[in-house]
Parts: C-alpha cells; structure tokens; sequence
C-alpha cells in the first residue's frame, strides 16, 4: 500500500456516518483503511495504531467520534500527519458536543474539523491534502470540481 487515507471512528455506531467518506476517497481512487478504535475505549490499541499506520504510509488521518470527542485530537498528539475532525451527531446535543471538542484544539496541535456529520468534506480534504503531492490525484479533483459547477 502506498500512501493511504487512515479512518479511525469511536464506535461502530458511527459507521453509517462514515461510509460517505469511505465512498467519496473510492471514487477518487485513493486507498484507505477504517477501523474502530475509540480514544477513551482503547487508548492504548489506539495510540500504537497511530504510530503504525504513520510508518506504514498514512498520508491524511480522518477521525470520527461522537459527544467527549477526544479521539481526533488524541491522534493529532500522536503524529505529524494531519488529522481531519468528524463530529458525529450521536448523543443527546445533536453533535454540538463532538463539534466543540474537536474544533477547540489547542494551539500547536490542529485538527481541521468539518461539519457535524460532515463525512463527505473529510474525505474531500482528505483528498486535496495528498493531492498537493500527487498531479495525478490533483487533476481529478480539479475534473471533479468542474463537473460539479455543471451539474
Ligand atoms: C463516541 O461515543 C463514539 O464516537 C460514538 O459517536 C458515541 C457513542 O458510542 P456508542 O455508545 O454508540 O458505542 O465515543
């Protein structure tokens, strides 16, 4: 595999959410892997994932939780790779709870976080990140973007 999209999400609940991304990064062509780890669940799985994945070739991490949010911002600690936030919509506030503890990062560690359940913008981000190493990926994503002014 080589450089390759890394979805992590908190729970398998989340998963409906997350098959958008998983779908949008096919399209593209562009390789990646999900698993479930949660940041309060699994630390210690999660961590030594983390660092696997980053030497094995993860360009972009994509990570999902909902409510206590802490798994984007627990893998953004843990590599120098980017981390993009997908709040989840799971508990009782609708998904501002996950939105405000993923955007609220401190400074020095950032996580480009997208919209509550904003599954699709992750995997786009996702894409434009590797894309500004890859002219290939970067002209499908420019053909995309004009087909979409079309339509
Ligand atoms: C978060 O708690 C997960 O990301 C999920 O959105 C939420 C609820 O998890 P479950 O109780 O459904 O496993 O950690």
């Amino acid at each position: 595999m080589g450089r390759f999209v890394a979805i992590l999400m908190g729970s398998s609940s989340d998963r409906d959410v997350m098959k958008r991304a998983e779908e949008e990064l096919a399209e593209f062509g562009v390789e990646f892997e999900t698993n479930v780890l949660s940041a309060h669940r699994k630390p210690e799985a999660l961590v030594a994932y983390i660092k696997d994945a980053s030497s094995r070739g993860a360009g972009v991490f994509i990570c999902a939780a909902g409510m206590a949010a802490a798994l984007p911002g627990v893998t953004a600690a843990h590599t120098s790779k980017p981390v993009v936030g997908v709040p989840i919509a799971s508990g009782g506030l609708g998904g501002l709870d996950s939105l405000l503890a993923i955007v609220q990062m401190p400074p020095g560690v950032p996580v480009a976080t997208v919209a509550v359940n904003g599954a699709r913008n992750a995997a786009l981000l996702a894409v434009q990140i590797l894309a500004s190493g890859d002219e290939d990926l970067a002209k499908r994503f420019e053909e995309f973007k004009r087909r979409q002014a079309e339509s």
